[in-house]
């Protein structure tokens, strides 16, 4: 299975998704419709929404029915990204080569941008649950709500922006609530979607945590900043930290064993987020 061809087949069904997800309500501001789409077309590489999909898929699910789990990790991304490159954060001015939100339009408007994204998520997993899986959207809601929020996603910002003395362990306790609970919970909120029970959703969540804090160490690789004082890079050096990328790939592939071939996608995908070279 390749985890590229994988990546590009499933895109325009994901990006068309998208599109019908910021509709605009009658009421919207067109210039918040704008800002909105800013970052999300062109998007990036969609893999937290192709994790969804062969989450969904690891447990012989139809990928389609996890679509409103792909999506709305895609606008939690893509918010997430909105909001860290402002001047506050990381006053960032370009992102994927392109004017970052509050450059193309102003901070005001790149920070209610990403207000309106996160609130679109409610609505993306609340609407059609006219199939009878009305309680597994729920508990979608409740999973993705913990790894976005203040023990999670929010909670991992926080501790990056603050000043430390990195050690192994508080960089990796970031990287886990930054990076790796959005990860985990687009596999899980896919496989739950599609009818997972809770011990294959305990193993998808232990697979996606591992890999998550390997795909931010591949990020920091990639991005080789030094100075970053939330970085295996700057506790161990470029050598060890991909060691334990590789490691931690390893561990998380194991967490996978019990599943059959229907996780082959999945598998692709996670040794991809680590492996990658963009
Ligand atoms: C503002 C609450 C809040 C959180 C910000 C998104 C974020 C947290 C920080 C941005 C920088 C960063 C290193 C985030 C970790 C996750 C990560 C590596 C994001 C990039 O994900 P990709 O590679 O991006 O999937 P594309 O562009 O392909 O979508």
């Amino acid at each position: 299975m390749d985890a590229r061809a994988y990546l590009e087949a499933i895109m325009p069904r994901v990006d068309a998704a998208l599109e019908e997800a910021l509709r605009p309500a009658p009421g919207t501001p067109e210039r918040l419709t704008a800002a909105m789409r800013h970052l999300l077309f062109p998007g990036g590489k969609r893999l937290r929404p192709a994790l969804a999909l062969a989450g969904a898929e690891a447990v012989d699910g139809e990928a389609d029915v996890a679509m409103p789990a792909a999506i709305a990790v895609e606008l939690v991304h893509a918010y997430s990204l909105i909001h860290d490159d402002l001047p506050c954060m990381d006053d960032d001015d370009e992102r994927r080569g392109r004017p970052t939100v509050h450059v193309a339009f102003d901070e005001a408007t790149a920070v209610l941008a990403g207000d309106a994204l996160l609130t679109l998520v409610f609505e993306v997993l609340a609407r059609d649950t006219d199939d009878g899986g009305a309680a597994r959207r729920i508990a979608t809601v409740a999973d993705l709500a913990r790894a976005a929020g203040a023990a999670g996603l929010v909670g991992g910002q926080v501790d990056d922006l603050a000043p430390m003395s990195p050690t192994q362990e508080s960089v990796e306790h970031v990287h886990a609530r930054k990076s790796a609970a959005l990860l985990a919970s687009s596999i899980t909120g896919g496989a739950r979607l599609a009818g997972a029970d809770d011990v294959a959703l305990a193993r998808l969540q232990r697979a996606g945590i591992a890999a998550g804090i390997a795909f931010q160490i591949t990020d920091d690789l990639l991005d080789a900043d030094e100075d970053d004082p939330c970085s295996l890079l700057r506790v161990m050096g470029p050598e060890k930290a991909r060691k334990r990328a590789e490691t931690l790939l390893e561990e998380a592939l194991a967490k996978l064993d019990g599943f059959g071939a229907s996780a082959d996608a999945l598998r692709a995908l996670l040794r991809y987020a680590v492996e990658r070279d963009r």
